[in-house]
Order: C-alpha cells, then sequence, then structure tokens
C-alpha cells in the first residue's frame, strides 16, 4: 500500500526565546538570556516546511502552545486574573517565568512517539505524547500535546491514542527524538529502535555530567501500548559519553532512514551489538549503517554543526536519499569536508540540501527536532483532520499571520508583559481558525 512519511513540523511560537532552561543542551547554555527574534524563527521553520514540500515530501504542521502557562501558574498557588497570575509569578519566581514560556513545544521530534498500522497489533496508527519529565518546561506539554494530536488524528477507526506516561524520571520519556524505524518502503513493516539513555530505576547515574534523560521502562511501555512486535523491536543504549559531549537527545548523533542509519562512531555505547540487534530483526532487508568516525568528525563538532540532526528523506522518483542538515553543518570545516566526500562516495546518501533555521538551533533544535515523522497510508492521509497540511495557500495563510502577530525581538525582560501574552493568546485564537483545530487551548475552554 502507498504510504508517506508525513513531517509534522512544529510552527515556532510568539515566545520564542532564549532562557537556558535545558540542562545538557550546549546551545541552550551557551545562547541563555540573549534576546530572540521570534518572527525570524517563525519564518524560517515555515520556510523550511515549504522547501521540503516543494521537495515533493508531504508536509504537517502543528500549532505552538499557550505560553504563558497561566494552567501551571494557577496551579502552583498564584491567583485572580490572568493579569495578576502572570505578574504575581514574575516577581515571586523568575526563574518559573522563563519555564512557563518557553516556546519548546516547537521542537515536535519531542511531542510524542508514533507507530504506523503497518506495525502495530490493531493496525491503527498510534501516538503516545512524551511526558518530557526531565525538564520542567517541558513537562508541561504532554497535555497539550495530546489534545492537538487528538483533534488532527480524530479518525478512532484509524488513529489511536494513549495519554503521556505516568510518573516522573523513571518514565522519562522524549518521543520520537529517541526512536527510529526501518522498512524496505515506508508502507512495509518496520523495525522499531528505541534508543534510551538510562534504566529508570537504576540507583546511580549512567553520565557524569549531564542527565540522561530517556528511560529504558518508557520506551519499552510504548512499544507494547502500540502493540509492535517484539521481535521487531531493539532497545539500544546511548553512549553516556555522548550524553556527556551534548547529545541530550539519540537524533543529536544518529538519523535512520528506511533501510539506512546514519550516525556517529560514539553515538551508542556498544555499536557493534546495536548492529547485529537491529539486523537481526530486519531479517532480509539490509541494513546499511553509515558511521562517521570521530577522527573525522569530532563529537564536538557533531553538536555544535547539527550534522546528524538531520533529516534523511527518500523523495519522489529519486533512487538517493537526500540529507536535509543546517547550515551550520556546512559552515563547520570538519563536517562539510565529510559531507562532500559521503556524496560523493556514491553510497545511499547522493544528496546534501541545508536549511536556515538558526533562531531554533541556537536552543538546540535542528531540523530533525522540528519534525515529529508520521507514516500514514494515503487513506489515513485522507483522514487527517483541519488544514494541517501544509500547501501554498496555508503556507501563504501562515506567513501572513505570523506577520500580523509576532514581535521580531524578545530580550528577558519582555517575558513579563502582559501585553505580549494577550499578543500571543489573540495570535493562538485566531490560528485555531486557519487551522481548523476548534478550541485546543486553555483559554478557548475556560
Ligand atoms: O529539550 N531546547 C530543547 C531542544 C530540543 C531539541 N530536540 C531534539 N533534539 N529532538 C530541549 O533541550 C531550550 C529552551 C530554552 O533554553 O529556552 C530547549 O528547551
Amino acid at each position: 500500500m502507498t504510504a508517506y512519511e508525513v513531517n509534522f513540523d512544529g510552527l515556532i511560537g510568539p515566545t520564542h526565546n532564549y532562557a537556558g532552561l535545558s540542562f545538557g543542551n550546549v546551545a541552550s547554555a551557551d545562547n541563555a538570556l540573549q534576546a530572540s527574534n521570534p518572527r525570524e524563527a517563525a519564518l524560517q521553520g515555515l520556510a523550511k516546511m515549504k522547501r521540503l514540500a516543494g521537495l515533493g515530501l508531504v508536509q504537517g504542521v502543528l500549532p505552538p502552545h499557550d505560553r504563558p502557562h497561566l494552567a501551571t501558574l494557577r496551579w502552583l498557588g498564584f491567583a485572580g486574573s490572568d493579569e495578576a497570575v502572570l505578574a504575581a509569578g514574575a516577581t515571586a519566581e523568575p526563574e518559573l517565568l522563563r519555564n512557563v514560556m518557553a516556546a519548546s513545544p516547537m521542537w515536535t521530534a519531542n511531542a510524542a512517539t508514533v507507530a504506523p498500522g503497518a506495525d502495530t497489533a490493531d493496525g491503527r496508527v498510534h501516538f503516545t505524547p512524551a511526558n518530557l519529565a526531565a525538564m520542567f518546561h517541558r513537562a508541561l506539554e504532554a497535555e497539550t500535546t495530546g489534545r492537538i494530536l487528538a483533534a488532527i488524528f480524530a479518525d478512532e477507526a484509524r488513529f489511536a491514542h494513549h495519554p503521556a506516561l505516568p510518573g516522573g524520571s523513571a518514565m522519562g520519556d522524549e518521543g520520537a527524538a529517541n526512536h527510529n524505524r526501518f522498512a524496505a518502503h515506508h508502507g512495509a513493516p518496520g523495525v522499531h529502535m528505541f534508543v534510551y539513555g538510562r534504566r529508570g530505576f537504576e540507583r546511580t547515574a549512567p553520565t557524569r555530567k549531564f542527565p540522561a534523560r530517556q528511560a529504558r521502562e518508557a520506551s519499552a511501555a510504548i512499544a507494547r501500548l502500540h502493540g509492535l512486535d517484539t521481535a521487531k523491536t531493539v532497545f539500544v543504549r546511548q553512549n553516556p559519553a555522548a550524553i556527556d559531549a551534548g547529545a541530550f537527545h539519540n537524533d543529536v548523533v544518529a538519523v535512520a532512514n528506511l533501510n539506512v542509519l546514519f550516525h556517529h562512531e560514539r553515538a551508542f555505547a556498544d555499536t557493534a551489538k546495536m548492529r547485529a540487534e537491529v539486523q537481526k530483526a530486519a531479517g532480509d532487508l539490509e541494513i546499511t549503517f553509515i558511521e562517521a568516525a570521530e577522527d573525522e568528525v569530532p563529537m564536538a563538532d557533531a553538536v555544535t554543526s547539527y550534522l546528524f540532526n538531520s533529516q534523511l528523506v527518500s523523495l519522489p522518483g529519486e533512487d538517493g536519499m537526500t540529507l536535509i542538515l543546517p547550515i551550520e553543518a556546512r559552515e563547520t570545516e570538519t563536517t562539510r569536508r565529510y559531507l562532500d566526500r559521503l556524496v560523493a562516495e556514491g553510497g545511499p546518501i547522493a544528496r546534501a540540501e541545508f536549511l536556515d533555521v538558526r533562531q531554533s538551533m541556537r536552543n538546540g533544535g535542528g531540523p530533525a527536532c522540528l519534525r515529529l515523522r508520521v507514516v500514514l497510508t494515503e487513506d489515513e492521509l485522507a483522514a487527517v483532520s483541519g488544514a494541517a497540511i501544509l500547501d501554498q495557500g496555508l503556507y501563504d495563510a501562515l506567513t501572513a499571520w505570523v506577520g500580523r502577530h509576532y514581535r521580531d525581538r524578545l530580550a528577558p525582560d519582555d517575558l513579563a508583559d502582559p501585553a505580549l501574552m494577550r499578543e500571543s493568546f489573540q495570535a493562538l485564537d485566531d490560528l485555531t481558525e486557519i487551522l481548523k483545530l476548534g478550541s485546543i487551548y486553555d483559554f478557548q475552554r475556560d
């Protein structure tokens, strides 16, 4: 059956800012408290979506979340009108305010884990929003993400939704950023590789410097909930040294498409074991592992350039695969040279394309972070609700919408501005009309 890998990109929200919230994410820490440009960020994101659609891929859009997240401030005891809650929160807990203002739902690779219908016991596409328990600002996302996914994938005959996993870090789940799928073609049954940083209940930390966010137990629960075939599911440990070097998600050091895994030499704790297990699960489908050696691409350059945080895609009518990279991978000497060689070599990766998503990159979010892969058959694609699939009309409407509502500068002190809150809510209210999503935000439901 014909199936498409639809990339659902997160539309970058009006409060996009640099707050340095993510310990272990080098770019987020390095750019902390600089001024951001939300308008430029959102337009870069839209240009990325348009470019991919222009290459012949089916491109989806997921909306931003409501920020400030007033429900969290109220839950934590701040009371009164919206303005009063914001002012009291900003005065009493400035750090908390930065957390409830984060536009981090833009990185939809962390929104959920998705299993295509070809792989699930009941034949439906399964979704589990990530609990993102490792970081407070990200843990706020799961509920709204669940509502958005349920609104877009509403057809219960074709789509199944699970709640985010319970508890705290023992079930820490960061979604599709630590998940890859292999298949002969998108519609064929696939092999699932879940990559974890630690055991949920282990008493000692595997890393020395930075937190390991993904728990193996969380990945195992998702594989069970989604009804995946255990013979076609593998759990692979991340190299703790990679996490300590700034690879807080596996998609910073590895990316897969169909029968290819492109990864850094030091991405996994035991590369030989990973290869053997993936190949065994894949059976007759021969997997090609493209490994970049530390000597050629030092891990530090992989992390700053986001070489692997790219989208590896098969374009219609082309045999070779295309790697969609951030421009930083062309500007970094070692990765540029590596890419020139890789493409010239004549292997499965035939082409490299570069995108400017610098506003997101400064928070540690490259092209692959900005997208959630959802494999859909023709019939499932036709059942997607609202206006979530990008075409020229939607692109034009969204670009004009950004122009109407977004600021071109946000400094840390602006986050407490009540006018920013009102502008943002107004923008999102208008957006639900454009995307035909109904009432998904708290301020629309109260
Ligand atoms: O969770 N950055 C995100 C970046 C997520 C990237 N996603 C993937 N690798 N798939 C994070 O660390 C920074 C926000 C701030 O500091 O303001 C942030 O949340």
